[in-house]
């Protein structure tokens, strides 16, 4: 789906601001919904649930309603419009004046619906939007079923299953190590198109020499009837450089175009340099930017423009103050900063796909991201086998066409990750089935073809059938944190004996989560647990393990900067193996990974 860009001939109206809102329960609102009553204010985009000192939004378990008024200036008559919505956490229903009109499940990639017709050029209209935050065995992510499953006990005094039934609320029990924000996350649109327009742009590009090759296909839609080859026909593409020079041309919906002495899209400290698709088709134009680059495995190694990348950096979270996950575009232009301040070249949009605003940013400054779906947390103990009992594997399927089909043009996506910390480990040929099952559709969906994995976490290696198969091994490992807490050299004996086993199976391996909590401000002199000497120590000791192995292609520590989690005893105001701070205030581990990222190469850091 093409992200909204407004230019000489397409309108685009932001409809952020201060809607109406209401808190409403666990009831779906059907077909008709009635506009809002006793309704109060919030801020959109946003999450609801930190705007306001009430345990009844930071808790809400169900649905949510918000509202407003849309005028269509007359100006648009003519023009198709459509109402996008980048991101509405974890179920969307969408009503014009009271009638449902659209429905999307997935709280963190785009739908649209076109309103030509439900609110015409020259009218007003009222947008209701209802939003579900329940998550469940069948979500992504993934929740747990039953909100007093944590009740019962032998202790007197703590109420069993049944009593607690008589009177414990509903809630999310997320399956998941961060806070479950909801809502309408992300900017609301309404754009214009001509009558007859581009739906959609596929850019393949590779590399003949000096040259630059970039295949393009564009699907162009127009007036019911009208012929495929009769649309085809108007449809013309230039190939603009960064002074809107026009380097290449061609017609038609499909080709191929040669761009003579291309320059490359590079990581950070290379040059990202992106070119710009100018598609036109009738009355109709959008440009997509996008970048000469190449992105393949071979061996042991990850080949960005056929040379060895190592990755440096860290999985993130869309989290903020006020905002919870609500898109903050000064937080985003911060964060990349704070990357480059780190001369870190990486990130993983652990564990969803964000903001389409964050790619684009990445993509004009150079930095490589692996792009996460939102499947968290398939995994229920050695009890149940979460490929017979959760009913995802639909829904999973749809969250890769939506990721594959928005963020197939970004350069900076250099590989798609399904899903993070499955169990592989108590049912492994089920779990071999479910992802490798998904890893060959997810490759058959990808135009450019890039590597494919997911994440492991800590568990049984041997045991686990599905790791080995992906195009790279991401793990996670807490070794001297959740295993061998506080024991650094145990830490190191034991990615030893790990390591041994990756390097006979022949592939690339990367951490792709280690790290250790450290509380902004606890010093000591002899390192432990929760200081930030501790955490910088964890990453030393076990850095300079990695540095030992070949086929090691990256360190992705855990994570960028403190996020907000459900509470609970493991957890003190959220969890703090941020390199930053929530505020973005660096911990002493920041300065000492910035020093030793600046001396590792983005390219052949390990030439033996
Ligand atoms: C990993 C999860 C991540 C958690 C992290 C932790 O992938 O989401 O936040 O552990 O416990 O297992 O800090």
């Amino acid at each position: 789906m093409l992200y909204p860009r407004e230019n000489e001939v397409r309108a685009v109206l932001d409809l952020s601001g201060i809607w109406k809102f209401q808190l409403g329960d666990a009831r779906d609102p059907g077909e008709a919904c009635e506009s809002l009553k006793d309704s109060e204010v919030i801020s959109v985009p946003a999450s609801y649930n930190d705007q306001k000192e009430d345990p009844a939004y930071r808790n809400h378990y169900g649905w949510v309603y918000y509202e407003r008024t849309i005028a269509v200036p007359a100006s648009l008559k003519g023009q198709r419009l459509v109402l996008r919505f980048d991101a509405v956490t974890h179920r969307a229903k969408v009503y014009i004046n009271g009638k449902l009109a659209a429905e999307h499940k997935g709280g963190f990639l785009p739908f649209e619906v076109e309103i030509t017709d439900l609110i015409p050029a020259g009218t007003r209209g009222v947008l209701t939007v209802a939003a579900d935050n329940r998550i469940h065995h069948g979500t992504l992510p993934v929740g747990n079923e039953g909100a007093i499953a944590f009740f019962g006990s032998d202790n007197p005094g703590v109420p069993s299953v049944e009593a607690a039934k008589l009177w414990a609320k509903p809630q999310n029990i997320p399956n998941f190590d961060f806070f479950n924000y909801a809502g309408i996350n992300r900017p609301v649109r309404l754009y214009t198109t001509p009558e007859m327009y581009v739906d959609d742009i596929t850019l393949v590009p590779s590399i003949d020499g000096a040259d630059g090759i970039v295949e393009y296909d564009i699907s162009v839609k127009g007036r019911a009837g009208e012929q495929k080859a009769v649309l085809s026909e108007m449809t013309a593409i230039e190939i603009l450089d960064e002074n809107r020079s026009c380097v290449a041309r061609g017609c038609g919906c499909a080709g191929k175009l040669r761009i003579p002495q291309a320059k490359l899209w590079w990581p950070w400290p290379g040059i990202p340099y992106l070119y710009t698709a100018r598609i036109s088709c009738g009355e109709d134009v959008y440009e997509q930017p996008f970048g000469i680059r190449t992105v393949r495995v071979e061996g042991t190694k990850f080949l960005i423009n056929e040379k060895p990348f190592y990755f440096k950096g860290f999985g993130k979270h869309e989290d903020s103050a006020f905002h919870g996950r609500g898109l903050d575009l000064c937080l985003d232009v911060k964060d990349v900063n704070l990357i480059h301040w780190l001369h870190a070249n990486s990130f993983r949009t652990s564990h969803y796909p964000y903001a389409e605003e964050m790619y684009d940013l990445c993509d004009r400054e150079g930095i490589v991201i692996i792009d996460e779906t939102p499947a968290v947390g398939i995994g229920a103990g050695e009890a149940q086998n979460p490929y017979e009992t959760f009913p995802i594997r639909e829904h999973h399927e749809q969250v890769l066409r939506e990721m594959v089909g928005r963020d197939k043009n970004h350069p900076s996506v250099v590989m798609w990750s399904m899903g993070n910390e499955p169990d592989t480990e108590h049912f492994p040929e089920s779990a071999y089935e479910y992802w490798h099952s998904l890893y060959e559709y997810t490759h058959s969906l990808d135009p450019q073809n890039r590597p494919v994995t997911f994440v492991c976490c800590q568990n049984n290696y041997e045991r686990d059938l599905v790791t080995r198969t992906m195009d790279v091994v991401c793990i996670n490992r807490y070794y001297g944190w959740y295993n061998l807490s506080g024991n650094l050299d145990a830490a190191c004996y034991a990615w030893n004996q790990e390591l041994d086993f990756w390097e006979k199976q022949g592939k690339p391996v990367m951490v792709t989560e280690y790290g250790a909590d450290a509380i902004a401000g606890i010093h000591e002199t002899v390192p432990e647990m929760f200081s930030e000497e501790y955490q910088m120590e964890f990453y030393r000791r076990q850095n300079a393990e990695f540095d030992k192995r070949s086929f090691f292609i990256g360190e992705h520590v855990w994570g960028f900067a403190d996020f907000a989690t459900v509470q609970g005893c493991m957890r003190a105001d959220g969890n703090k193996k941020g390199l930053f701070t929530r505020d973005r205030r660096p911990k002493m581990a920041a300065h000492y990974l910035k020093k030793r990222w600046n001396a590792i190469p983005d390219f052949d850091y390990k030439p033996f």
